[in-house]
């Protein structure tokens, strides 16, 4: 089976999550400490890109950074695009996705009191800028989604930071009615919904941030506790 390792943190293990759940694949999401049997001080040095998400395949090799997952699990999945064109703008979206990854996710799942403040309001601009990007590919077409009517890698990864953003202030997203629409759109998938039902959830943004994992409240980080 599948093994997708990662931290307790809810961030860059969301996309493939979503969309290994819609395309109905098999995995096991195992702690890194699990998995290594060791502490991520001394795991680190030894993965390819010294960092976590990291997928491994029933053959043992290990795939790391987070695009090469998802587009490993569309290829899987059959959801690969194969006009040349259209490929490479679900590869420009889902790359324009993903660079929202910082300072949005280590913020909500990190950072405390004043800092969280900070930064909350100091990311606020370029999240706007960004959303608004977002929510003019969407306009370009006609389709519910940014290609066509088919959510592949752009759109969970595009939907994990936008909904991981109402976790940090729900009036960004609520300012882009286009972008909305597509998190509803999203979210009434079985699948997907089913998923979102299921994972930790997270508890104490901005004061004390914990991942409820099967009953128990964690600590969000790269520790076993
Ligand atoms: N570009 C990488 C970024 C991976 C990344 O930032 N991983 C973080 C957790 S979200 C990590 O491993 N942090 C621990 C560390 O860097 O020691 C990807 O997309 O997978």
């Amino acid at each position: 089976m599948l093994k997708l390792v990662y931290f307790k943190m809810r961030a860059l293990a969301e996309a493939p999550q979503l969309l290994l759940n819609y395309c109905e694949i098999n995995y096991e999401y195992i702690m890194s400490w699990d998995h290594f049997d060791d502490e991520w001080s001394n795991v680190k040095p030894k993965l390819a890109f010294k960092q976590l998400p990291m997928m491994e395949v029933e053959d043992g090799t290990q795939i790391c950074q987070s695009i090469a997952i998802l587009q490993y699990i569309e290829n899987l999945g059959g959801l690969k695009i194969s006009d040349p064109v259209k490929a490479a703008e679900a590869t420009a979206v889902l790359q324009s996705a993903q660079e929202l990854f910082a300072p949005l996710n280590p913020t909500v799942n990190f950072a405390v009191g004043q800092d969280f403040i900070n930064k909350r309001d100091s990311m606020r601009i370029n999240l706007e800028s960004r959303f608004s990007d977002l929510a003019r590919y969407l306009d370009k077409h006609e389709g519910r989604y940014f290609i066509d009517d088919t959510p592949r890698a752009a759109e969970f990864a595009c939907f994990h930071h936008l909904d991981l953003s109402r976790e940090l202030d729900p009036e960004t997203l609520e300012k882009f009615p286009r972008l909305i629409k597509f998190v509803k759109d999203i979210e009434g998938i079985d699948a997907v919904s089913n998923y979102l039902k299921k994972r930790p959830k997270l508890v104490g943004v901005g004061t004390e941030p914990r991942l409820v994992i099967n009953g128990t409240e964690h600590p969000t980080g790269v520790n076993k506790t």
